[in-house]
This record gives structure tokens, C-alpha cells and sequence, in this order.
């Protein structure tokens, strides 16, 4: 694994977790954690239980008792060492968004599918389409009980920038994390929508737009201003997008709302999607992940209502491997699903999903929004005059 920071210890969870909840067809061995910093590799690799830790992703990629390569670094790295990776012959894991820019997917995904060629496979990080609600709720679209799609709605709202002394991380620097919260939450919202509707955008209309434009470079964010009085280790400008807002166009013609932004008050982890058609819908919030909303409108009208489905049943998606009916799952179960499902297809010899391909559909709407906010081509003025009364 290449990378130990948030997601390396959300990865290493699910290395270590599924093995002992499903019945894999191949062991995962946690040989080798990679980091930048060889003193705080170490001490991970000890935290998390991998054997061994270094400092150069070049070396680990090209070690003969190394089969794949789980790649957690921030995005500006995921393409260089991914097809490092795969060109040395391993299975690649990369963490989402696939890269910083369309031209690194691309050079991503041809370099996937010449690994395929002599049975590579490499799958991108979309976790949250293994949270049982959410492939629950493929489920029932798929199999036509919201009859034909006519409304679709998603959005991830958290609020850890809301404090505009919260300092400066990698993740708003455009060279290290492609973008802001188009890329780094508003990439879930739209393999979200794809994946539970099985549809592909196809067009969009959006804005984009950066709220606070510099940030301390330390202090606690919470009144330490590195500008002024407390720190003075000034400040960073914000290269990145703090809030994208953007229509979608489907290409079963269904028109889709998302919004994504890290400043949205109040709001932790809130993905969230509301899909709607001729016979029912459906809704789903990350912050209560265990349920999922179901209105039926083929049933009697004096029944009908949206239905809490606590997906919780051995029925449902992954669930078997875990509790009994009401012990609910959390985030944290997203990476052992995906562990699971990565295993089982290198064992089958199977492409898994979501692969490269699927990585690099979410990435060119990522540059199709950023290019329509650019050219403002969506926006009609108010004339002043015409409001006169
Ligand atoms: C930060 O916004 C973040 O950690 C994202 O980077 C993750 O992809 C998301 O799952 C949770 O929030």
C-alpha cells in the first residue's frame, strides 16, 4: 500500500477485516506499507499490521513477492505510480479520483487495459456503491420498481472548511488534488448516481466556486490566524473549488441536480440522493447509511409512503458476512465490501468494477464541469429594467 494517511488507515481496515468476515478465494498479505516519510511509515505499518515499510513506491512496485499495489496518496501521484504498477505486471487498487487530469485517466486506463492483456486488473476506489443501502438501491432500479426515471437529485455536503482559519491541506492545492470538492467529493456524487442508475452522463451545465481564497499555512484553525496576530507562518492561496454546483444530463435523457462543498454548516458526511419515476423512489443519506427510503406508488394509495428499509437483512448486499437483522454496519465496512469484491474477480480472473474505464467517465464530468464554469455558458442576466414596477 503506497500512502498512509486517512485512507491508508481506512484501507488497512479492510485488508485486515475481510479475510476474517468472507470466505476470500485468495489471502491477502499486508507485506509492505509505503510512505514519504520512512519514520511515520514505520510507525503505521506497525499501527495498521502491515510487515514491512519504506520510502520508495519505485522500489516496492518492481518487488517479485509483490502482487498488487494499493495506491492512497493524494491524486497528484496516483497516475505515475498506477502505471508504474501495472507496466511491473501488479493489480492495481487507486484510490478515487482516479487522477488530477482526464489526460492522466486516459494514460491510466490504456495502460489497464494492456495490463489486462496478460490478466493485470485494476479497479478504482469508489467504496460508497458497497454500502448495502446504496447496492440495495441499484437493486430495486435496476430491476424496474421505480418503473421509468424522471428526477434525479445528489449531494455531498460536509462542513470541515466552514471555519475559514481551518489551515491550509493538500487537498486545496490544485497541483496535488486536481480540484476541490468537485473532484475530491462531488467524484462519489457522480459514480453514485451512475452506478445505482446504471446510466451515463453524458452532458452538464455548472459553476464553480472558491469561498475562502487563502488559508493559514499552521496553527489551530481556531482563532491561531497565521496572518496578524498568533502564527506566522502566513498563509496559502486556495487554488481549488470550494463549492460546484451542476445540472447533468443522462443518456436515457433524465436530467440530474448535484451540489458538493465542504462548507455546508451542520452537514458531516451528508451524500445524499433522491431518485424518482413512474412507480415509486427512492432516497438514501450517508449519515444514516444503515436505511434507505422507499415510496411505492403501485401500492393502495391509503398505504402508500416512503418506507424506512433498514438494510440490515441477511438478504441484503454483503450483509450474511456480518451481524444479525438491526446491527447496523459502518464506514468503515465500505473497504472490507471492496477488498471482497476486488479478491474475488483477480480470482476469477474477472475485470473488477469499477475499473479504470469507470474512473475515467467520473473524471472527464469532472473536466466537463470545470470547463463549463469556466465559459459561464449556462447563465441568463436579470435586466435591472425589466424588474422596474
Ligand atoms: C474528504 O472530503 C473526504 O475524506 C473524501 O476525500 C473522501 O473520499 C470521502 O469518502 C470522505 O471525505
Amino acid at each position: 500500500m503506497i500512502g498512509n494517511g486517512f485512507m491508508g488507515a481506512a484501507h488497512s481496515q479492510g485488508w485486515r477485516t475481510a479475510p476474517r468476515f468472507f470466505d476470500l478465494p485468495l489471502a491477502p498479505e499486508m507485506t509492505l506499507l509505503v510512505g514519504r516519510d520512512a519514520g511515520r511509515a514505520a510507525d503505521a505499518a506497525e499501527r495498521w499490521g502491515w510487515s514491512e515499510s519504506s520510502d520508495d513506491w519505485r522500489a516496492a512496485v518492481q518487488r517479485d513477492d509483490i502482487d498488487l499495489v494499493d495506491i492512497v496518496t493524494p491524486g497528484d501521484l496516483h497516475a505515475q505510480i498506477a502505471i508504474a504498477a501495472l507496466e511491473a505486471g501488479k493489480h492495481v487498487l487507486c484510490e478515487k479520483p482516479l487522477a488530477n487530469t482526464t489526460a492522466e485517466a486516459e494514460a491510466m486506463a490504456r495502460a489497464a487495459e494492456e495490463a489486462a492483456v496478460t490478466g493485470v486488473r485494476a479497479m478504482v476506489g469508489f467504496t460508497y456503491r458497497r454500502v448495502p443501502a446504496v447496492a440495495l438501491a441499484r437493486e430495486l432500479v435496476a430491476a424496474g420498481r421505480l418503473g421509468v426515471i424522471r428526477q434525479l437529485s445528489v449531494s455531498y455536503l460536509q462542513d470541515w472548511l466552514v471555519d475559514p482559519l481551518s489551515p491550509f491541506t493538500w487537498r486545496l492545492d490544485k497541483q496535488l488534488a486536481g480540484s476541490g470538492a468537485l473532484g475530491d467529493i462531488g467524484a462519489h456524487a457522480i459514480d453514485l448516481a451512475q452506478f445505482v442508475t446504471g446510466r451515463s452522463i453524458t452532458s452538464v451545465s455548472g459553476t464553480l466556486e472558491t469561498l475562502v481564497a487563502e488559508r493559514p499555512l499552521s496553527g489551530d484553525g481556531r482563532g491561531l490566524s497565521s496572518s496578524g496576530s498568533g502564527g506566522d507562518a502566513g498563509t496559502a492561496a486556495v487554488t481549488v473549488d470550494d463549492r460546484a454546483v451542476f445540472s447533468a444530463r443522462f443518456d436515457d435523457g433524465v436530467l440530474g441536480a448535484f451540489e458538493a462543498t465542504r462548507m455546508s454548516t451542520g452537514r458531516k458526511n451528508a451524500l445524499r440522493f433522491e431518485i424518482s419515476g413512474s412507480e415509486g423512489a427512492l432516497s438514501f443519506d450517508l449519515e444514516d447509511l444503515n436505511s434507505l427510503r422507499f415510496y411505492d406508488a403501485t401500492l393502495d394509495p391509503a398505504v402508500q409512503g416512503f418506507s424506512k428499509i433498514i438494510v440490515t437483512e441477511p438478504e441484503h448486499p454483503y450483509i450474511d458476512a456480518w451481524w444479525p437483522a438491526g446491527h447496523g454496519l459502518g464506514y468503515e465496512h465500505g473497504f472490507s465490501h471492496q477488498v471482497r469484491d476486488l479478491v474475488i474477480a483477480l480470482a476469477s480472473g474477472e475485470n473488477p468494477s469499477p475499473d479504470f474505464g469507470d474512473g475515467l467517465r467520473v473524471q472527464r464530468v469532472l473536466e466537463a464541469v470545470e470547463r463549463s464554469s469556466a465559459e459561464r455558458s449556462a447563465w441568463t442576466e436579470i435586466d435591472e429594467k425589466e424588474m422596474a414596477l
